[in-house]
């Protein structure tokens, strides 16, 4: 759980920014939408106006936070600290806190790290200028030398990151191999944020985890067994996909996916609710996805999910999906209809998976 926190997002992106805020269960929170056209003002990102409206929110909540789902200069970042007197976290420093949440694997945790001291180190730089003009933000306590230090701790720490996730590398393919001769099938449900992940995780597993609109949602690497047909599966709730994600954080991102890799099923959600363009250019990128982290030569479910709420039950979104998925040759793909809130189809979906387990005692080699 975070402290109170106030999110500013563009149009375009505030849905996407808001579930992952969510994920972080802020004690509470307020959203400023700006225009997907806004041209940031150079100093503080915010113009005077906004940054009044902002400052207004953040008193009339008591936030300790101040998000802003985009990219930001070092010199905004500091300056909107210094007027507001709050932490500012932009969309890289957000996406790296879900990430956080969600690595299980050392890789993945030393990959986030090195992200987020690489990220943080370019701010320090700023912090160590303006400390030699005297401008330091005002609650920065301990003053120059504090920052001098926390700079080295920080570089030193870097060159440790380094070293380890080297030595990690080396070890990775034999690791592999123990992972998937141990377990039982496991299945990576994966998709964009608000895609409907953890619904149809909680829909399967029968758990009773609250989903991003409420409080609570479930947080670190989640996973859940099943008996299927008499079969033992493990189901995995994954850290969702990002549009627009930055190109700071990609080695980060794929290595949180790494239960993807490892898994011997991955269900594709799709929200079939967005417009048909949307859910095809999310369905390409999906693709592209599994094919960089490894996941290929086996089983593809892309479940169409909440076609509750659509005119046509989700069918025009299952003859894209058909269409997209004819074009390769990559995954034994398959489309399933659903609706994990309402439970529609999910029969159909566990039959889909129960037809698709590796037989029993092989388990399919991960790729990569
Ligand atoms: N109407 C409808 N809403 C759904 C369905 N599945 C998920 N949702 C809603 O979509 C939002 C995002 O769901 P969530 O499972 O947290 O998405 P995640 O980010 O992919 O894990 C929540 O408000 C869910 O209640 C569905 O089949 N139908
Ligand atoms: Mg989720």
């Amino acid at each position: 759980m975070i402290p109170a926190s106030v999110l500013v997002a563009r149009r375009g992106d505030v849905e996407e920014a808001e579930a992952l805020l969510r994920c972080l269960s802020p004690e509470k929170f307020a959203k400023f939408v700006i225009s997907d056209y806004y041209v940031p003002s150079r100093a503080t990102y915010l113009s005077r106006y906004k940054l009044g409206r902002v400052r207004e929110l953040v008193e009339e909540i008591g936030a300790e936070r101040l998000y802003i789902y985009d990219d930001l200069r070092p010199s905004q970042v500091t300056n909107i600290m210094r007027e507001l007197r709050i932490n500012v976290v932009d969309k890289i420093g957000l996406i790296l806190e879900i990430f956080a949440l969600h690595a299980g694997s050392k890789e993945a945790k030393l990959q986030i790290e090195m992200a987020e001291i690489r990220h943080r180190i370019p701010l320090i730089k700023e912090w160590i200028h303006r400390s030699k003009l005297g401008e330091l933000p005002g609650f920065l306590g301990g003053g120059a030398y504090a920052i001098d230090k926390y700079y080295r701790h920080l570089t030193s720490r870097l060159a440790r990151l380094r070293r380890e996730l080297e030595r990690l590398r080396k070890r990775r393919a034999g690791e592999r191999q123990r992972r998937w001769r141990l377990g039982f099938p496991h299945i990576a449900i994966a998709g964009y944020t608000n895609a409907g992940k953890t619904t149809l995780f909680n829909r399967l597993t029968g758990e009773r985890k609250p989903v991003s609109s409420e409080m609570f949602t479930t947080i670190s690497p989640k996973s859940s067994s099943v008996v299927l047909n008499g079969r033992k599966v493990i189901f995995v709730d994954t850290v969702g996909f990002i549009m627009k994600i930055p190109a700071e954080v990609i080695e980060a991102f794929h290595a949180t996916l790494d239960e993807i890799t490892y898994s011997d099923i991955s269900l594709l959600v799709v929200d079939s609710s967005e417009k048909a363009e949307r859910v095809e250019n999310k369905l390409v990128e999906s693709l592209n996805i599994l094919k960089r982290i490894g996941f290929i030569g086996k089983p593809l479910i892309v479940a169409v999910n909440k076609v509750d709420l659509t005119d046509d039950m989700g069918y025009g979104s299952a003859q894209l999906a058909r269409d997209v998925l004819s074009t390769t040759t990559l995954w034994e793909w398959s489309v399933v209809r659903v609706s994990a809130r309402t439970g529609y189809g999910i029969g159909d979906l566990l039959d889909e998976i129960s037809r698709r387990l590796p037989e029993k005692g092989i388990r399919a080699k991960t790729g990569a």
